[in-house]
Parts: C-alpha cells; structure tokens; sequence
C-alpha cells in the first residue's frame, strides 16, 4: 500500500512522523505532500485529509486516512517493524509522547496567539498559563519523572525531542535550557541522530 503524509516542515507534530519514518527506513513508502496551513487559513488539502483541518494526516491508498500524530505514528512504528512503542514498556512511552504532545500544543496555540490574533484580541495572561503548563513539563522530564525519557530509542522520546526543538525555534526567548540541565544535553544528544537534522524547522 502507498501512503502519503500530508506535512509540513515547521510542525511540530508532523516532525513526529517524519523522524519515524527516517528511523524506521519508510522512505520508499510514504510520500510527503506539503501544505501550508494554520487555524484561521485551512490548505484545501489539510481539510479533505482531516475534517480538523490539522495536520498531519496518512492518506493510505486504498485504505482509510490517518488522523493525529500519535495514531499515525503508532501505525507507521507498525508497518515497518520499528519497535518504537515496545511491549514492556507502552503506557510508559504513550504518556511521555502524551506529555510531548501536550508541550506542543500550548507551544502552539502561544504561536498563533501572537501571529493570527489581532493585538487588540491578545491576552498575555493566556499566553503565560500555556507557558506554565510547558514549564510544569520541562520541570517534571528533568526530574526524571518520566521513565521512558531513559532506555533505548522510543516514540516518546522523538515526540520530547521535537517539543524541544520547536520551543527553541518559536520561543527562544523562554531559555529553559537554564533550568534543565540534563534535559538539554537529552536534546544536544538527540540531535545528532540524521533523521532529526534531517527534518530541523524551517521556517
Ligand atoms: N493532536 C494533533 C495536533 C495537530 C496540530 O495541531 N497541528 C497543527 C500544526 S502544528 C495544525 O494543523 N494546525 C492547524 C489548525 O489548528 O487548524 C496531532 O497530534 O496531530
């Protein structure tokens, strides 16, 4: 079966798939198809895929499409055998990815605060309870609180690994490296693997 992802090189989520799908070797197997989209100017494409309008989405040839990072991710990790959510350690690696994800979306949502809102329509104290919630994550990663940021290659990992990359690219003002110290070095350890220089946001 053919599929294509529909993507694009600054989200963070499709980041997510598009380092499985280095790492899982799925080149040949999945197509990239680029849009440019946001919440106030849905790319005709993004809404066919997804009734959302988010992306990313897996069309499957033949087959019905994908929706949410986290599902694609799962069945991609699926398709080529990766071992990226291993047995022994699912709900583990589910909740950090859960946790990436949860980063990602207030990152975000802080993104479109400052670019889609009119100035008038803004609220910094809004914009401040999104960063708390990233801040409560970062502090928890560099406790240690989540066993799976440990061990071998895992989905939650990439998903940690793209949240910090993308606070760095939206908001590098916010220097939580300062604070956490051994989730820095996760991230300058991780950033040598190919499939995340590879798929670095540009802009
Ligand atoms: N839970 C979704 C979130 C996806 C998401 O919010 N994607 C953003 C891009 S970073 C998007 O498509 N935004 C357009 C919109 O909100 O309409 C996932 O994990 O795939």
């Amino acid at each position: 079966m053919s599929h294509t992802l529909i993507c694009s090189p600054t989200s963070p989520f499709v980041r997510k798939a598009m380092v499985l799908r280095l790492e899982a070797g799925l080149q040949d197997r999945v197509a990239l198809q680029p849009v440019a989209t946001n919440a106030l100017n849905t790319a005709p494409d993004a809404r066919a895929a997804n009734p959302l309008g988010k992306i990313p989405a897996l069309l499957r040839d033949g087959d019905s499409t994908l929706i949410d990072s986290r599902v694609i991710c799962r069945y991609l990790d699926e398709l080529a055998g990766s071992n990226l959510y291993p047995a022994d350690r699912l709900y583990d690696v589910l909740s950090l990815e859960a946790l990436a994800d949860g980063m990602m979306e207030s990152a975000v949502s802080m993104v479109y605060e400052a670019l889609l809102r009119p100035e008038t329509e803004r609220s910094p104290a809004w914009v401040e309870a999104q960063w708390s919630k990233v801040s409560h994550a970062l502090a928890a990663l560099e406790r240690g609180d989540f066993a799976a940021l440990q061990g071998d290659l895992n989905m939650g990992q990439i998903a940690v690994a793209c949240a910090l990359d993308y606070l760095d690219f939206r908001h590098p003002n916010r220097n939580w490296q300062a604070d956490c110290p051994n989730l820095a070095a996760f991230q300058k350890t991780f950033a040598a693997r190919a499939s995340m220089a590879d798929t670095y946001p540009a802009a």
